[in-house]
């Protein structure tokens, strides 16, 4: 399909963002729908491998521009002009996420877009608060050596995205590269192309000069992904997304010996002992389950209960989840939204069923839940609890990313943190006690990068965010990604 013939359809045309204008390229463009109705919503430029070569030479170009020029001061502005330019497009960021997600509008009006501002805000305020070693050394002649630490940018940064929270994931690397005088290329999902298209307007108004910031959309293998990674103009990659696809960016990464940043999969384990406020466990343990419909990497899909409040727990949880229905994700009072695609869905409920043919309770859920005429075509599957699932089911090893949980009750500490530690990633945990010393000692002996003790997803941006075991490579957040988004030189000067 030509660029003309998809605008005769009348649906948006989602263009590359490249030197500062948007770009078409020679392949046509491909259909993306609206996960909550399964209908086209958009119509999305795939890049070819030139259009890439066009986006890297840019991102080069720009990175020895005027950008390159600018002092901390004006980059940090530059950065607090974006989050301001996010804020004041409040409503059409909204829009774009709420069409690409399906996700509801209450989610993404207090998280997704607030969070896409808020990331700028906060690398805007980490390059005033970075500072370098510096070292005086003795000499045989006694005058001394002065040693010194200078950060310059990485280069030019591939940045590639998955579809879970859009504009959230891409803004957390897409500031620090920013805030560190990198330039980037940025390769969204092709489910969740047009926040990031947005943004390109954002940063292109806010001052900052072309090329710093370049898009180029569409798929992984044999398209924009495997061309941006492969690139031998990229100075290094920060990805987000499955444990898979992280091998394959990290081989293409060794050509070159490029830096790799990587926010992976993860399987992750909640604890609710016997002594924790059970109310509070239980909404906490819902929201980490459920929320954007279990499409979060922190989410918990392995929930280990302290065998006397193993049942009551239950209940509370059973509960909460058949409070969730699927709602238009436009209506306020909506709480709970679609899977991501059709392949998503198929994916989900896969393990659905593979739940019951290992032997799994179906506490509730495990479906498709009934719809509005409206939502018929969307992609919706039922938030689901089971219990009674063997441990070595696939259902308990594999990351689903499903609005989905298995509850098994434990009878010590050790055999919880044993078997939340059974699994090969590491991202998160959520614990669950009143127990302030065994609050400690559980965060302590559970291997992952993340640990919250009676709360989930209690972000401050400042901290170390990233994945142990196959998790994830590296922290990003705060001084924390100084590491990647800078080369540090030392520069010793005899006195
Ligand atoms: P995905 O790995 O399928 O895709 C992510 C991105 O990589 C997309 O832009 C995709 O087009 C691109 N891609 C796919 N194959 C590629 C290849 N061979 N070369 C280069 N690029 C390629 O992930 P997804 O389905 O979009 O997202 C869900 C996954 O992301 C889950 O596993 C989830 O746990 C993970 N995730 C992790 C974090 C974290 O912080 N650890 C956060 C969000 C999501
Ligand atoms: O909030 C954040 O900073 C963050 N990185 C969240 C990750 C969520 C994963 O789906």
């Amino acid at each position: 399909m030509t660029h003309a013939a998809a605008q005769d359809r009348d649906l948006p045309v989602i263009s590359h963002f490249i030197d500062g204008r948007p770009v078409a390229s020679s392949r046509p463009p491909f259909e993306n729908r609206d996960p909550a109705t399964g209908r086209v919503a958009t119509l999305v430029h795939e890049a070819d491998p030139g259009v890439v070569d066009q986006a890297v030479a840019a991102a080069r170009r720009a990175l020895r521009g005027p950008w390159s020029a600018f002092t901390d001061a004006q980059r940090a502005a530059a950065l607090r002009r974006i989050a301001d330019g996010i804020r004041a497009r409040f409503d059409d960021f909204l829009a774009a996420e709420v069409r690409d997600t399906g996700k509801p509008a209450e989610l993404a009006g207090h998280l997704d877009i607030p969070r896409g501002a808020a990331n700028f805000d906060v690398f805007a305020d980490q390059i005033a608060a970075t500072a370098t070693e510096s070292f005086r050394t003795p000499t045989p002649d006694g005058s001394g050596a002065l040693n010194y630490g200078l950060r310059t940018p990485r280069g030019v940064i591939a940045v590639i995205c998955p579809w879970n929270l859009p504009l959230l994931l891409m803004t957390w690397k897409v500031a620090p590269a920013l805030a560190f005088g990198n330039t980037v290329v940025v390769k969204p999902s092709e489910d969740t192309p047009s926040t990031t298209t947005l943004l390109a307007e954002v940063i292109r108004e806010a001052g900052v000069p072309d090329g710093v910031f370049n898009v180029v959309h569409g798929f992984g293998p044999d398209s924009a992904g495997q061309y941006l990674s492969e690139h031998p103009g990229v100075d290094a990659i920060t990805f987000t997304g499955e444990t898979r696809t992280g091998t394959a960016i990290m081989k293409a990464a060794a050509e070159g010996v490029r830096p790799v940043s990587f926010e992976l999969g993860g399987k992750n384990a909640g604890i609710v002992f016997a002594d924790c406020d059970l109310d509070a466990a239980a909404a906490g343990i819902a929201r980490s389950a459920f929320l954007n419909s279990g499409q979060v990497c922190l989410g918990t899909e392995r929930v280990y209960v302290e065998r006397p409040v193993f049942d009551a727990f239950l209940a509370r949880l059973k509960a909460a989840a058949e409070a969730l229905t699927p709602g238009a994700p436009h209506d306020a009072a909506t709480r709970f939204g679609p899977l991501i695609s059709a392949q998503h869905r198929d994916k989900v409920l896969g393990y659905y069923r593979r739940a019951r043919e290992d032997g799994a309770q179906v506490v509730t859920g495990g479906g498709v839940p009934e719809l509005p005429e409206a939502l018929a075509g969307g992609y919706w599957v039922q938030p689901t609890i089971w219990t009674g699932l063997p441990e070595t089911s696939a259902v308990i090893g594999e990351e689903i990313f499903g609005p989905c949980c298995h509850l098994a009750p434990f009878d010590r500490e050790e055999e919880a943190v044993e078997r939340a530690n059974a699994s090969p990633y590491g991202l998160a945990t959520t614990i669950w006690t009143r127990d302030l010393t065994r609050a400690h000692r559980v965060a302590a002996a559970i291997e992952v990068g993340v640990a919250w003790v009676n709360c989930w997803f209690l972000r401050d941006l400042r901290t170390a965010f990233g994945g142990a075991k196959q998790s994830g490579i590296g922290r990003e957040g705060g001084v924390h990604g100084l590491e990647f988004y800078t080369e540090l030189r030392n520069v010793c000067i005899k006195l």
